[in-house]
């Protein structure tokens, strides 16, 4: 019992983590359900020249899924793809005005590259700044939180018996 319950609050506290390469972006509002994730500079226009990976890695028995919120990216030269771990293709070479889909990983590891090209991004007026946004969210690890609450109120029951 005391076992199952270290596990439980060992996992209730982790809230994995979502690095991008040094100048590429930031992660912010991270919690134990997940984050956010934005392009140099958010709001403002996203520079030229960038070669970047952001790594997300989620609590163990997690998935992560993805969600664009705000997508203006280039639609010739500039590219943004999603890997589930480092190296399999979710979505490849999204540009363009319109939100794509969501992404979920199968295991706790998601790779986005993006890549821009030499020049300033030319987007329309209505979509101007060029700029992404994305949310992502830990899947698969409510059911252990409530396991994990259910176990603290159990415990508590026989604390006072
Ligand atoms: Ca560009």
């Amino acid at each position: 019992m005391t076992k199952r319950l270290s596990q439980s609050n060992a996992f209730g506290t982790a809230i994995g983590s979502c690095l991008p390469d040094p100048g590429c972006g930031i992660c912010h509002s991270m919690t134990t359900e997940g984050g956010t994730i934005e392009s140099l500079n958010f709001p403002d226009e996203y520079p030229p020249d960038l070669n970047c990976l952001f790594t997300i890695q989620s609590p163990s028995y997690t998935t992560i899924q993805l969600t664009f919120t705000t997508f203006n990216v280039e639609n010739c030269c500039d590219f943004v793809s999603v890997f589930d771990g480092t190296s399999n293709p979710l979505q490849v070479g999204l540009n363009g005005y319109t939100l794509p889909d969501k992404s979920t990983s199968t295991g706790t590891t998601m790779t986005i590259k993006f890549t821009t090209n030499s020049d300033n991004a030319q987007v329309p007026p209505a979509n101007a700044p060029a700029r992404w946004q994305a949310t992502y969210t830990f899947q698969g690890s409510q059911n252990r939180f409530i396991l994990a609450d259910d176990e603290m109120k159990n415990q508590t029951a026989l604390n006072e018996l």
